[in-house]
């Protein structure tokens, strides 16, 4: 098989939810060659896109949608050592969750990564993640930045909660605040009062950095 091949089978399989053969044909790809970037990029991300493309249009169902997740899962399961083994030094602290009533988690765990992969020690509070666990692991974890996650225009709303959760804790001068989630734009992460957002999991590595810098900068005057 030609790694064009692979790369359109594993788009074909991921769409119809074949978890075993996703997670045998990406293995295939990487030993043919093809970078995890790439197997990300060209075939399993544009799958799902099309599953939730299926899924408004009424083709697809909340069924299909979860065996797609679990497919694209596994396979991220297999690409996920790959990614982080940068050997980048260890820049900060990030702890992240999905907000409350949101149960997706491929695309955060995806910026969770990327962000290891950077150098980020990163700290996953999973989903549905209620504000006051947010201020729970900041105490105990005091880390540099909290990143929310939501991927339904019904949950992104929960930012404002969390960040004011974080505010009465006293805690909010001393965190970064960074929103995402395929519904979120810049203007709503301005709106609820973040200090940054990012469209994909490489802009939220890259602005995560930038945020990091700059607070370090101010910290030392
Ligand atoms: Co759901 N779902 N889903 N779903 N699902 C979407 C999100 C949807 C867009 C599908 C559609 O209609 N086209 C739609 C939301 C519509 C909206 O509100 N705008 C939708 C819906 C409606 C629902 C339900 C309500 C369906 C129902 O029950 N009737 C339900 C909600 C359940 C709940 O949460 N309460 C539901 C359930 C599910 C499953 C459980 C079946 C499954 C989730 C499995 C899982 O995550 N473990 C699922 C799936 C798989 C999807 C789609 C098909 C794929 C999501 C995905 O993983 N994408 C999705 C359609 C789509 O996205 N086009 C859809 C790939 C991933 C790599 O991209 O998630 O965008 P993404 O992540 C990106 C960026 O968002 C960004 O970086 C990531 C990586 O590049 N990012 C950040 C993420 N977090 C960030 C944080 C940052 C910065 C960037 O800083 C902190």
């Amino acid at each position: 098989m030609t790694n064009e091949e692979i790369l359109q089978r594993i788009y074909d399989e991921t769409l119809v939810g074949n978890r075993p053969e996703v997670v045998d044909l990406t293995a295939l790809g990487l030993e043919g060659g093809l970078t995890p970037e790439t197997l990300l990029f060209e075939a399993l991300i544009p799958a799902l896109e099309e599953v939730g493309a299926r899924f408004e249009r009424g083709d697809f169902f909340v069924p299909e949608m979860l065996i797609s997740g679990r497919a694209m899962s596994a396979a991220l399961d297999l690409l996920r050592p790959l990614l982080i083994d940068s050997g980048a030094e260890k820049v900060g602290t990030f702890l992240m969750g999905t907000v409350k009533g949101d149960v997706h988690d491929i695309g955060k765990n995806l910026v969770d990564t990327m962000l290891e992969g950077a150098g980020f020690t990163v700290i996953d509070l999973g989903v549905q993640v209620a504000p006051e666990a947010f201020v729970e692991a900041i105490q105990e974890h005091q880390p540099d930045i909290v990143g929310f996650s939501a991927f339904l225009t019904t949950t992104m709303p929960m930012f404002k909660p969390n960040i004011e959760a974080i505010e009465k804790a006293g805690l909010r001068d001393q965190v970064i605040i960074m929103v995402g989630g395929a519904p979120v734009t810049q203007e709503y992460a301005d709106v609820m009062g973040a200090d940054g957002y990012a469209a994909d999991a490489t802009a939220a590595t890259r602005r995560a950095k930038e945020l990091l810098k700059e607070r370090r900068a101010l910290v030392r005057g």
